[in-house]
């Protein structure tokens, strides 16, 4: 992508507070950017029939993927629930394989047979896209515990929604996490809302106390400034790579449209209000935005610029996916079992020897 030009000197220091340069805040507008259109587009192609069964579109938590996996290096590990598009493309998931993923196609990042939720690209250390509520939480447990085991220096962030603190296994896996001091940052996608209910119906406790029975202290954050976002995983990741140990961060965000595309915007558990209010008043990309112009290192022309190019990305992902052709048969019993030369170790050979 072309580099968006600074505006002279002025631009320096300015985000000092945070402690983040002129350059990557604007990098982190732009892979916000992205997010968002990336989403858009897939909702415009839900629309007209080409991408079928769930979609979760991540749209009002771009601050989340982009400030949090910003932190981390190329080796570490990200897993996460089924809202998770964007996610998998901050770590490194092309946008054409994410799309055609969605189209179901081929060229899919899983071969088109995952779709929306089951995004993967363990190339790049993005473990998935999870359907279950709750179930990456113990696999983000064992992806530590073998960072740990061989001693690498590598962390492992993993993405929850608020819903999945409620799931014994979110305990069974802290509890472990913390016992065996591992690697792993959890971050609850906090959007106050488990489908349609809210989180204080479900919880006498505030989140930022779920991790408190297992030793492991919460930490809030407001997602939608991706700049504390950042500055926050940034001295997390940090921490874990000198001390190992699980952390627990209460990440506050909120989805502006409905929990999956075939849910409504708001529905009867929230009021239409209260969706127009927050996109409003806690848009990450507007908050930043705000944030750029007032210290000018951005002016519309530039952001325009910027925004052409995610739209462009989008499109051209689309295209891709349109192109690519759909699974044959054939591929549908392949990958149900794990391969016997799977990145050149032994799993087992198959079902009929395992009988
Ligand atoms: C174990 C389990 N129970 C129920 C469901 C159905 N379900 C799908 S999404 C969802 C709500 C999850 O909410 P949250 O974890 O807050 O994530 P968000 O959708 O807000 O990102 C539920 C109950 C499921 N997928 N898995
Ligand atoms: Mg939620």
């Amino acid at each position: 992508m072309a580099q968006t030009k600074m505006k002279g000197s002025e631009a320096s220091d300015v985000f000092e507070a945070y402690g983040v340069s002129t350059e990557l805040a604007i990098d982190l507008m732009r892979d916000m950017l992205l997010c968002r259109r990336f989403e858009e587009k897939a909702e415009e192609a839900y629309a007209i029939g080409k991408i079928g069964g769930f979609c979760h579109l991540h749209i009002g938590q771009e601050g989340a993927a982009a400030g949090s996996i910003k932190a981390l290096g190329e080796d570490d590990y990200v897993i996460s629930a089924y809202r998770s598009h964007t996610q998998a493309i901050a770590k490194g998931v092309s946008p054409d394989a994410v799309m055609a993923e969605l189209y179901g196609r081929v060229d899919g990042s899983s071969g088109g047979k995952g779709g929306s939720m089951h995004i993967f690209g363990a190339d790049v250390n993005f473990m998935g896209g999870h359907g279950i509520v709750a179930a990456q939480v113990p696999l983000a447990t064992g992806i530590s515990w073998k960072i740990k085991y061989r001693r690498e220096k590598n962390v492992v962030l993993c993405f929850m929604g608020d819903a999945a603190v409620n799931q014994g296994a979110f305990h069974e896996s802290l509890n472990m996490a913390a016992v065996w001091e591992l690697p792993v940052i959890y971050v609850v996608e906090n959007n106050e809302y488990g489908m349609g209910t809210a989180f204080n119906r479900v919880s006498t406790t505030n989140m930022e106390e779920k991790s408190a029975p297992h030793g492991v202290k919460g930490i809030t954050v407001d997602g939608q400034d991706v700049l504390a976002t950042y500055t926050l995983f940034r001295q997390l990741v940090q921490d874990v790579r000198e001390r190992p140990g699980p952390h627990f961060v209460n990440l506050e965000t909120y989805r502006f449209r409905g929990h999956s595309m075939s849910d409504p915007v708001s529905g009867t558990y929230r009021s239409t209000e209260e969706v127009e209010h927050r996109k409003e008043k806690e848009d990450p990309i507007a908050i930043l935005r705000d944030k750029l112009f007032s210290a000018g290192v951005l002016d519309q022309g530039m952001l325009e610029e910027m925004d052409a190019e995610a739209r462009q990305i989008a499109a051209d992902a689309s295209d891709f996916a349109d192109a690519s052709p759909v699974p044959d048969l054939d591929s549908l019993y392949k990958h149900v079992w794990a391969d016997k030369n799977l990145n050149g170790r032994l799993f087992f050979d198959g079902w009929k020897e395992q009988d």
